[in-house]
């Protein structure tokens, strides 16, 4: 008997961990986690063959909350970790979850290397624009002139921190997929996760995911939210930076390229290393020396 007729179809509930989550009732988060469990089963991941690795911050609780794999790491530290998880364990899917303070502010080095690198892993960053877990401070996200706890005293006339745009950051550091999706869309942001998993090679995938204690961004989320324009071209980097500096809830699939993942890099770079051993050291010293014009 084949195996497909023994191994019982893969369903959300397969993926929920023991723990129930701890997040406010409401919390954008819950969505996310939601389409994450649907897109697994929907593509029939196995949890045992599925990693979740995260940093600090309410929506890093997420690995506790799936039945896989899980590393709650350290604040701005969840990118270094899950690129070593994939080149330890290539087989397995790697899926980095955490919140806008945590990969855009201490986690901002990171967000930017992991891109140019093309690791295969997936970035699920839950953008409240705001500091959940540690009650309301000002993120990188934050819109102009925010008043928080942090920024008491913030308005657009005292206030110049302009927020950072995790999106045409990603293109322009080389993601090669790269999206944004909304916790109030379900239907939608099942797809883009499954369309992140799927893709080989670095995805980033921001969902406003609105924060109900801190900073609600409900209302606004869902008045301003649509869809990329249909004839929006992925694979045009220009177009893709222009939609990603336009207005904030625009969601879909702005930029997708294939390029040469870490992995493949990496296999390659071992594989010419295993050739230069079998020549001897010899025959690779006078190589060596033929490449650098020496002889
Ligand atoms: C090294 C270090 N610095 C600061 C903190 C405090 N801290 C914990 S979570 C957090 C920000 C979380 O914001 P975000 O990543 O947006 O997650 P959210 O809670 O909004 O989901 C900060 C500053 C910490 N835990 N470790
Ligand atoms: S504080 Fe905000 S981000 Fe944290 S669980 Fe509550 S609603 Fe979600
Ligand atoms: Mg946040």
């Amino acid at each position: 008997m084949s195996e497909a007729t023994t191994t019982p179809a893969l369903k959300p509930k397969d993926y929920k961990g023991r723990l129930p989550p701890v997040w406010c009732p409401g919390c954008g988060d819950f969505g996310v986690l939601a389409a994450m469990q649907r897109a697994l089963a929907e593509l029939a991941i196995a949890p045992e063959d599925t990693v979740f690795i995260s940093g600090i911050g309410c929506s890093s609780r997420f690995p506790h909350f799936m039945n896989a794999y899980g590393f709650h790491s350290c604040h701005g530290r969840a990118l270094p970790v899950a690129v070593g998880a994939k080149l330890a364990q290539p087989e397995r899917t790697v899926i980095t979850v955490g919140g806008d303070g945590d990969g855009m502010a201490i986690g901002g080095g990171h967000f930017l290397h992991a891109a140019r690198r093309n690791p295969d892993i997936t970035y699920v960053m839950m953008d409240n624009e705001i500091y959940g877990l540690t009650k309301g401070q000002a993120s990188p996200t934050s819109e102009l002139g925010l008043k928080t706890k942090s920024t008491p005293f913030s308005n657009e006339e005292t206030s110049s921190d302009t927020p950072l745009n995790p999106l045409a950051l990603a293109i322009m550091a080389g993601a090669t997929f790269v999206a944004r999706g909304y916790s109030g869309k379900m239907k939608e942001l099942v797809e883009l996760t499954k369309q992140a998993i799927e893709h080989e090679g670095y995805a980033f995938l921001q969902v406003i995911s609105p924060c109900v204690t801190f900073h609600d961004i409900y209302e606004r989320a869902r008045a301003q939210q649509k869809e990329l324009v249909p004839e929006h071209d992925p694979s045009d980097k220009v177009a893709a930076i222009t939609a990603a500096m336009g207005e904030p809830f625009i969601t879909g699939v702005f930029y997708q390229e294939q390029r040469t993942t870490l992995e493949g890099a990496q296999a390659n770079l071992v594989k010419s290393a295993e050739a230069g051993l079998d020549r001897g050291m010899a025959a690779t010293a006078a190589a060596i020396r033929a490449e650098a014009g020496l002889q």
